[in-house]
């Protein structure tokens, strides 16, 4: 395996950025982490922070490089390894609002640090082995979570329990990796029956826990990203109706004239405890003009990107069978709006799910969440001590280790040479490695943290 180390940015700098949101609060954060974070916080500190010893607060004055004082302060050491990335570390705890903080900030650049770029700490603490790169993500996903399921799926990662199970997969496949390469090193010594079986068997239930991993992504998507949920049917059935009913405001315009919905809105809603994002879109019809041609052309978009669609249709007026046919049934629930008027017809479809609801009277719109909630879930919401992965990366990495697995299986059923079996182990291997960040690419490091706020 390749190990690969990363150096961006500077390491020999001492960073320094604004760890706390903009805007006024009650303490805001600056930190700073490097060789010569205590040398330059001792320049701006009244205090004598080279005498202080790691992990102790100290309250004193911030003085600027004229010696002027900015704010009084307390001052936290956090020495080499005891850190989070492992440096030398000084946080400054000073008044909240913009400028104590900005003002110590510019203090300390001028004192000889350099502005931290986005997920720096964090990058340093990833070079440092403080954290592996799983965890690193998790500590953007934890800050990027949306709702709780995210959050505790976010908090599992950092506190390594997917990264206990990579390791393991690692470690099994690394000694089995070694008796692969030692047969082709000695091939005409040939690989014993019972040692092949026995290969076998440690590779099989790996393959299995690989496999069951992946997909855990199915739900970690839809915690992490929230759920896609498109409003489809034909124009005035009450689309925008009930787009509000489930938002509980006015947010789209409600009309008795068909077309009046002509681009889509999108709406965030929150729906036992998962974001789903809401898209009201226009009508589907035939023979309209060019506005509400790109409309509907927008509105068959969304029906074939979203992971949820709401056929609404109006059980007052129902529709040509045609329009029903080439739904994706699977993904589909059909509400029946505006039982108020009239008793919908029966209607023999294969859709996942059917509601009656009034959006006008707002009947049937609790039956409709849960509906919504039970499609979602299928009543297997994941626990919270269940390791779900939530990243599209570690989905990725993880079908290419079951594909070289499934090889390596199928060259140790078939006997065929043992270089393919141990070539498919080493990118087997290198596919774990990309999870952990111990086989990543400059470009990926760079990518992953650089979506991360600046001062993490
Ligand atoms: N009677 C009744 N009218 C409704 C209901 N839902 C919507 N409407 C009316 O149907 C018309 C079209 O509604 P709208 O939400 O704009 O439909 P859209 O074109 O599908 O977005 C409006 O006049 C609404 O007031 C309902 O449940 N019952
Ligand atoms: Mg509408």
């Amino acid at each position: 395996m390749s190990h690969f180390v990363y150096t961006p940015f500077d390491l020999e700098d001492t960073i320094a950025a604004i760890a706390t949101p903009p805007g006024e609060g009650g303490v805001a954060i600056v930190r700073l982490s490097g060789k010569r974070a205590r040398e330059i916080a001792n320049t701006l500190f009244s205090g004598n922070v080279l005498n202080y010893s790691t992990h102790t607060v100290h309250l004193g004055w911030v003085l600027d490089v004229q010696g002027h004082r900015i704010d009084e302060a307390l001052l936290l050491v956090m020495l080499g390894k005891k850190s989070f990335t492992g440096e030398d570390t000084i946080e400054f705890q000073c008044h909240g609002g913009f400028y104590a903080s900005k003002k110590i900030l510019e203090a300390l650049i001028e004192a000889g640090a350099r502005l931290a770029k986005p997920g720096e700490f964090a990058l340093r603490a990833f070079l440092a082995g403080k954290i592996d790169l799983s965890q690193a993500e998790a500590i953007g996903q934890l800050i990027g979570a949306k709702n709780e399921h995210a959050f505790s799926a976010a908090s599992s990662q950092l506190a390594g329990n997917l990264s206990i199970k990579i390791t393991s997969f690692q470690q099994n496949l690394t000694k089995i990796g070694a008796i692969l390469e030692a047969w082709v090193d000695f091939p005409e010594e040939g690989l014993e029956f019972a040692t092949l079986e026995t290969l076998l068997e440690e590779i099989y239930p790996i393959c299995g826990a690989v496999k069951e991993l992946i997909a855990t992504f199915e739900n970690g998507r839809k915690i992490s990203c929230g759920i896609s949920c498109a409003l489809i049917g034909p124009p005035n059935v009450g689309k925008s109706s009930l787009m509000n009913r489930l938002l509980g405001k006015e947010r789209a315009i409600v009309a008795s004239i068909p077309g009046t919905t002509r681009d889509f809105l999108e709406e965030d809603l929150m729906l036992g405890g998962v974001n789903f994002r809401l898209i009201d879109t226009a009508g589907i019809r035939s023979g309209s003009d060019e506005v509400e041609r790109e409309g509907i052309f927008r509105a068959k978009q969304a029906l074939k990107e979203a992971d949820l669609v709401l056929l609404v249709l109006d059980a007052s007026d129902p529709p040509e069978k045609e329009f029903i046919e080439n739904l994706p049934c699977e993904r589909t629930l059909l509400i029946w709006n505006k039982i108020d008027l009239a008793k919908p017809p029966m209607l023999s479809s294969s859709f996942a799910k059917v509601v009656e609801i009034s959006a006008k009277e707002g009947w049937g719109i609790k039956t409709l969440e849960n509906a919504i909630y039970d499609f979602v879930w299928k009543g297997s919401l994941p626990t919270k001590e269940e390791v779900v992965i939530t990243q599209l990366r570690h989905k990725e990495a993880l079908v290419e280790v079951q594909t070289a697995l499934s090889e390596v299986i199928r060259g140790l059923e078939e006997k065929i040479s043992p270089e393919l079996v141990a070539l498919e182990m080493r990118t087997c291997l290198k596919s774990l490695g990309k999870i952990m960040g111990t086989d990543v690419t400059e470009g990926l490091l760079n990518s992953i943290f650089s979506q991360f706020c600046i001062g993490k």
